[in-house]
């Protein structure tokens, strides 16, 4: 199949890249999205979303008129939904933006035209919600158009490379339909495209999350185990993965962002009858933020009117994102049982905190504090230089989440040191 001109709903961080990445393929693309300030950033050459390489990226496309950014749809040879798919009430998928822009679709539908749904979605989206909304046109899905499910699944930092060198699978509702999602991504994609169909697709992008989901929530677990045995749990893990068969990931303050912690739900929601594993990983994940709160109190007593320093409050490592964030409701809890917040998060300086406060460097935001209490691993964090530290701040206590800092160093320059997985507090 050829494709001239391709659609893109939803200009976030999926599908502003996929857009950018089509159109500096040569590809005409349009790219929609129903939220103006979107738009107005991008017609002013701003972006919305940070993500490394790629406001170049886009700048060049815009500007070469391969990509043009509208708030409608336009007639297409394909059209692909890069919509989120948030939760509504307790942990349902919210799959009101992938309907509506099926629905904003159905008008310029035509025969021989493929969609694509990437938003991740519960098993049987796209056969049991896309096809009827699609329907609506009077085309027979899989006959007059074709319709196919493929997940992104690139990691946020990393995402131009990712989207290009990465697996990509396609998931047809019959194999017309995933033999034509396979020849649009090969325009720009390298890994290897594998052809299956859309409810494999949809469950292999879930089981993906899940699975990560699952081997952080055991990782937690064995924090918790090793402060009850007395033993480091970064050492132990670092040991057991030495083992060929085995990769423990890491335990930390909690699961956020917008995947990790999400996507099992999914699962939860469609067969709670067949979940009891996902359903208790999520909630050891969820309830990392209460432990790392109650330990601060172990070390501080009573948190009324005490200082704390939070260094680091995205959803993980060198992002900007701060979505679903355990770090923001850490500072939330902590707040709420009175002790006085100052957060420095070096990606988003401007946060607009709504419990606590914003510094604007790290030692505004540790000069005067009872404790420093690190919750994201920054590069800019691991890098600093601790005497510096020590001469910045008036407190000599630390709860490190996430390992970041050598202990024994610390403890030289005068610090006590907690950290997460070594200690019973
Ligand atoms: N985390 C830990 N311990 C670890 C690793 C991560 O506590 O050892 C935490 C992070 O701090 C963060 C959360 O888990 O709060 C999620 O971070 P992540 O790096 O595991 O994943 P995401 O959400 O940034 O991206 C994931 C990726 N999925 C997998 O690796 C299976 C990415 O490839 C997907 O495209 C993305 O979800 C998505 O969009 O679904």
């Amino acid at each position: 199949m050829n494709f001239e001109k391709i659609s893109i709903l939803g200009l976030g961080y999926i599908g502003l890249p996929t857009a950018s990445m089509f159109a500096y393929h040569g590809v005409q693309v349009y790219g929609m999205d129903v939220n103006p300030k979107v738009l107005e950033a991008l017609n002013q050459g701003r972006l919305h979303i940070h993500e490394p390489g790629l406001l170049e990226f886009v700048h060049n496309v815009i500007n070469n008129g391969k990509l043009v950014v509208n708030d409608f749809v336009c007639p297409s040879d394909a059209f692909i939904i890069a919509v989120p798919t948030p939760f509504y009430g307790e942990k349902l998928a919210d799959l009101s933006y992938v309907k509506n822009a099926a629905e904003a679709i159905v008008p310029h539908l035509k025969k021989g035209n493929l969609v694509v749904l990437e938003s991740t979605s519960p098993p049987l989206t796209t056969q049991n919600i896309l096809v009827p909304i699609l329907e609506k046109s009077g085309l027979k899905a899989g006959e007059d158009f074709l319709l196919a499910y493929s997940p992104e699944r690139v990691l946020p930092g990393q995402i131009l490379r990712e989207l290009v060198e990465n697996a990509r699978v396609i998931g047809g509702i019959n194999s017309e339909s995933a033999q034509a999602g396979k020849d649009l991504y090969k325009i720009f994609v390298k890994g290897e495209i594998i052809t299956t169909t859309a409810a494999t697709a949809e469950m292999v992008k879930i089981m993906e999350n899940t699975y990560r989901d699952v081997n952080i929530a055991i990782a937690n677990e064995f924090s918790r185990l090793s402060e009850r045995f007395g033993v480091d749990v970064w050492e132990a893990i670092k040991i057991a993965n030495l083992h060929p068969r085995v990769n423990i990931l890491n335990p930390g303050p909690g699961v956020g962002g917008h995947c990790i912690s999400v996507d099992p739900w999914f699962f939860v929601e469609s067969a709670p009858d067949l979940t009891k594993l996902i359903l208790a990983a999520r909630q050891v994940n969820d309830s990392q933020p209460d432990f790392v709160v109650n330990q601060v109190e172990k070390i501080l007593g009573n948190l009324q009117n005490k200082k704390i320093a939070v260094l680091g409050l995205a959803y993980k490592p060198d992002v900007d994102d701060l979505r679903e964030s355990p770090a923001i409701d850490i500072v939330t809890k902590l707040s709420k049982l009175g002790a006085f917040v100052t957060a420095f998060e070096p990606f988003k300086l401007d946060f607009d905190l709504k419990y606590g406060q914003m510094a604007q460097n790290l030692g505004d935001a540790i000069k005067e504090t009872d404790l420093i209490l690190v919750l994201v691993a920054h590069s800019e964090f691991k890098n600093i230089d601790l005497v510096k530290l020590k001469n910045l701040s008036n407190t000599n206590v630390i709860y490190d989440a996430v390992n970041i800092w050598d202990k024994p160093k610390l403890e030289d320059l005068g610090f006590q040191i907690f950290k997460l997985g070594v200690s019973e507090l």
